[in-house]
């Protein structure tokens, strides 16, 4: 019998309202398990757990909050095999890149161990005599964090971390695509001495799960990693009650290749960047802008390198490249190849189902060879598919590169110093690469982009304190 993966409301394992299952991409016979789905009801337990608990762990020392998160960092770190292979089997990454995000995911919550007992406040003096001023930091207080599929033990980590370190408590809840990884997180984290109510977890559909937590005056922040519509009826709903909110939502990441370039290199930051993790991230070099003298060199080879990149099962040694997450995912980027197709965009090479030991999402990564106004190299793909556009020149890259309505991350490829910070202080992004693929980010500095790709104070690092905690400003005459 399959295994069933439980909600974890008010410090106990709850079954749902309804059951969903829970399926290996890379071989659609192998059911992970089923998983608890909640209605609005067993919705609103959880964040009335989560609401009468707030207090109790505000009130908690630094010290046991450090206790607290470092025992969740070493789990998982020390169980990043087994874990990894859980995330592997139900989302369809690599092994290799699946054991990486375990062991990042117990980072994370190490980081924000040490955060805990890293308190900052001001003591300073009154513009009025004899009166002392002090600003503080509190917990926000009930935060529902809804995550993704594409990352889900390193975004889980990211929200469910800073979160509890700085006192709040939260009502988490996953991506329907990956309930192993979340019940195997929430496991964890329910045995490291958290009072009850303190983290819940909850499965179920966004339409559902994530629509009460959004329109519920028990919560205080909501922190949304996703879909740019989704985000944006969040922020609609959540701003018209006053939450705070936090997005982060598309990209369509440039990754410019000036001539200058070290060719191998950047065809290696092109292809981790735009097709590992099968090019699903929020992050992936999706817009590939090549200045005009190496633009065919640049072609030629990235083709060689794409054609031979290995597409298999994602627990198989050697595989390069996993699945696509799942049938709807896979139409949808089908749909793109489509019409990259139909639009005049040039297919270089794959782009076609293909067919492996075990029947799984597979698709052979896609080269296309496009125009600026193309839809392929306008809008989020989130699949093994990425665009070549050639720029005349350095300022025309430039100009390519911030020509989207995305700013989350941008990378360049060049030896020249001058360039390189001509290109950090242009490019309309949060994060900037050089000489390194757009995906593939640190635990302990911030997370974030502009325009349309976020909202609000970043992710991770002593930053992402803004979005947890709120001001306090006291007033004493003594
Ligand atoms: C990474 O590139 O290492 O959903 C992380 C995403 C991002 C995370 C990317 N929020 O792809």
């Amino acid at each position: 019998m399959a295994q069933l993966f439980k909600h974890y409301i008010n410090g106990r394992w709850e079954t749902g309202v309804t059951i969903g299952v829970s399926e290996n991409p890379s071989d659609l016979a192998d059911v992970v398990g089923e998983f608890a789905r909640a209605d609005a009801n067993q919705t609103e337990q959880a964040l009335r757990a989560a609401a009468d608990a707030r207090g109790a762990w505000a009130d908690s020392t630094p010290q046991r909050r450090f206790e607290v998160l470092d025992a969740i960092g070493s789990e998982l770190i020390a169980r990043k095999e087994e874990l990894g292979k859980l995330l592997a089997r139900e989302e369809g990454k690599t092994l290799p890149e699946a054991i990486a995000e375990a062991t990042r995911a117990g980072m994370i919550f190490k980081f924000f161990a040490g955060e805990a007992l890293r308190l900052r406040g001001d003591r300073l003096p009154s513009v009025r005599p004899g009166v002392d001023v002090e600003v503080t930091r509190e917990p926000v207080g009930v935060v529902a964090l809804i995550a993704p599929w594409n990352f889900p033990l390193a975004i889980p980590a990211w929200k469910i971390a800073p979160a509890l370190a700085w006192g709040n408590s939260v009502v988490f809840k996953p991506a329907e695509l990956v309930p192993a990884c979340a019940f195997a997180l929430a496991e964890i984290i329910a045995r490291s001495g958290l009072p009850a109510g303190v983290f819940n977890l909850v499965m179920g559909s966004g339409r559902m799960v994530g629509q009460t937590l959004v329109d519920s005056p028990l919560v205080d922040a909501i922190s949304f990693t996703g879909s740019v519509p989704v985000g944006e009826g969040i922020l609609a709903a959540a701003s018209a009650r006053r939450a705070k909110v936090q997005l982060e939502m598309g990209g369509k990441n440039p990754l410019i290749v000036l001539a200058d370039a070290d060719m191998d290199q950047a065809v290696e930051c092109a292809v981790q960047g735009a097709y590992f993790s099968t090019g699903q991230r929020c992050t992936a070099s999706s817009r590939l802008i090549v200045e005009a003298p190496v633009h065919q060199a640049f072609v030629d080879r990235l083709r060689e390198r794409v054609r031979k990149l290995k597409v298999d099962h994602a627990l198989k040694r050697g595989t390069e490249i996993g699945p696509v997450v799942d049938a709807r995912q896979l139409e949808t980027v089908r749909g793109y190849i489509d019409i990259g197709r139909s639009e005049g965009a040039e297919l270089l090479c794959g782009g076609e189902l293909i067919e492996r030991e075990t029947r799984g999402h597979y698709l052979a990564p896609a080269l296309f060879l496009a125009q600026p106004q193309h839809r392929i190299a306008r809008e989020e793909i989130f699949g093994p598919v990425a665009c070549v556009l050639r720029a005349d020149d350095a300022e025309h890259a430039l100009a390519l590169a911030n020509d989207t309505p995305f700013g989350l991350c941008a990378g360049v490829c060049t030896r020249s110093l001058k360039q390189a910070s001509h290109f950090k202080r242009q490019l309309q992004a949060g994060m900037v690469m050089v000489n390194l693929p757009t995906a593939g980010v640190d635990p302990h500095v911030p997370f974030g982009g502009r325009k349309g790709s976020s909202y609000g104070p970043r992710e991770q690092g002593a930053y992402a304190a803004e979005f947890y905690t709120t001001v306090k400003t006291a007033y004493t005459l003594a």
